[in-house]
């Protein structure tokens, strides 16, 4: 038995989907905006998850240029079949529905493959007929066809089939063969805190569909708001080797009141069978899987920067010669680009805890409005930072807060010679700047949550970056090391 604490997987990992190779699981989850794409996780317990890679690393893969705040990919579905590794997604931003595929997981992944169906949330079915389905939402209805796995072309022309229980965006659809018969599972609702989870089964997989007596079989829409996980929903369904069913979803935690800043993340709870129809309910705050624990290395505390952990991102393209890894730490080179414009230098991690303290020390020696620094990033449009800068006044350390149309200093002093630390705290509320060990001002989380950002779906990351305010920085910023040290 391995006891599990929800989330499993904390931080900005929504739209989880999970598969079973043997007596290993692997685990993909959506990206949006991010780049590399898609982080493929392993585990043997479904508990402790160990990311083994990204599945989309190329621009060829993955073209994001023009991708908008939470652009880009959606929820992505992973299956195995017959020695190969699919992924299916969708780059809302660029060409739509697709897959890639590995024979290793960690990768390299394909090129793209394009399905001509409309619709989200993609998922593939490979029937023991041989015959291999694409299932996406659209229109307020599952729409489905049968495709060529080897080219993605379609094989008959995509049908409508289960439009779900009349909850608002029905989407997520997975479709699975258990015992004899197709089971379409939805998310409707909406991602937010009516987000549920529904289920209906047929005997083929174009319908009739007979739903779940029990729907929605999973939701916390009804839970109390002193319960800190809410908006479940967005499920997969896997199968250990001795029989038991497990359900990998998203959900959220809220930071007080309707607010929630650390995105959707990923969670776990044990699926019982009642009459012929698979049920969750509301979302464990903890429980045992039936299956040995299985530990896994955790990403290091710290990193020198000697190599890219796999828990780095940047934004919408790779950097480049941007940003360097190098023996002597982390070297951005700042562009004309600032944190508001779609392609600044910066590399992200997400924040995972409510609680966390990560710190830099950065060396620079900035020119006229040249600045780098650390930044609690939503987006382009809602972020806070703590930088190092030049200004009339000369070199100076200031606090700013982005917040949709607003943007103040919240602080602005005299910078220390030499190099310089720099410091974020958090609590649930609250994220306190310091330069040297000195508090310079706090800022509310709240208003780099979910619900202050409007249509977005993405989580608060942790950045480093550079930038020269409308020049190329004259010489890069060297950041000697980052760690970051949460606690739920
Ligand atoms: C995801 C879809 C959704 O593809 O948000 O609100 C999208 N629903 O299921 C991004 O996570």
């Amino acid at each position: 038995m391995t006891h599990f604490r929800n989330p499993i997987i904390p931080g900005f990992y929504p739209d989880p989907s999970v598969c079973r190779v043997g007596e290993d699981y692997y685990l993909v989850t959506s990206t949006f905006e991010f780049f590399p794409g898609v982080p493929v996780f392993h585990s043997r317990d479904l508990v402790h998850w160990e990311q083994i890679g990204h599945c989309l690393t190329r621009p060829s893969q993955l073209p994001l240029k023009d991708a908008e705040p939470s652009g880009g990919i959606y929820a992505p579905t992973i299956r195995y079949h017959d020695g190969l590794f699919y992924m299916v997604t969708t780059n809302v931003t660029c060409g739509g529905n697709f897959y890639v595929t590995a024979s290793d997981p960690a990768g390299e992944w394909s090129d793209p493959i394009y399905v001509d169906q409309g619709g989200i949330d993609p998922s593939l079915l490979f029937d023991d007929d041989g015959k291999v389905y694409f299932v996406s939402n659209g229109n307020g209805c599952m729409s489905l066809c049968e495709i060529d796995p080897k080219t993605g072309e379609k094989l008959a022309p995509t049908v409508k089939t289960w439009p779900g229980m009349g909850g608002r965006y029905p989407e997520a659809p997975h479709l699975y063969k258990i015992n004899g018969m197709y089971y379409m599972m939805i998310a409707e609702g909406g991602t937010e805190y009516g987000h549920m989870e529904t289920i209906a089964r047929s005997a083929s997989p174009y319908g009739p569909w007979e739903p779940s007596p029990r729907n929605p079989i999973l939701t916390n829409r009804n839970t109390g708001m002193d319960m800190p996980i809410q908006a479940t929903g967005h499920a997969d369904l896997v199968q250990t080797p001795s029989g038991d069913w497990y359900a990998v979803f998203l959900a959220f935690r809220m930071s007080q009141g309707y607010f929630h800043h650390l995105g959707r993340e990923t969670y776990l709870a044990p699926v019982t069978w009642e009459d012929g129809f698979p049920y969750i309910g509301t979302c464990p705050l903890e429980g045992e899987v039936n299956l040995p624990e299985a530990p896994v290395q955790q990403v290091p505390a710290t990193t020198d920067f000697s190599a890219q952990g796999l828990e780095w991102v940047t934004l919408r393209e790779p950097n480049g010669d941007r940003v360097q890894f190098t023996e002597k730490g982390l070297l951005l080179h700042g562009m004309p680009e600032n944190l508001n414009a779609y392609n600044p230098t910066i590399l992200l991690r997400r924040q995972q805890h409510f609680t966390m303290r990560c710190e830099t020390v950065l060396d620079f020696e900035p020119r006229l409005h040249e600045e780098a620094g650390l930044t609690t990033f939503y987006n382009l449009r809602t972020h806070y930072e703590i930088y190092l800068t030049r200004t009339a006044q000369g070199r100076r350390v200031q606090v700013r807060r982005v917040v949709g149309d607003m943007e103040m200093l919240a602080a602005d002093i005299p910078a220390p010679a030499g190099e310089i630390t720099l410091q974020i705290t958090a609590d649930k509320l609250t994220y306190t700047f310091w330069c040297n060990g000195q508090a310079l001002c706090t800022a509310a989380t709240q208003f780099l949550s979910t619900e202050a950002t409007p249509s977005s779906f993405t989580g608060v990351m942790l950045g480093l970056y550079a930038t020269g305010n409308g020049r190329r920085c004259v010489s890069p910023a060297r950041f000697d090391h980052f760690t970051y040290e949460g606690q739920n």
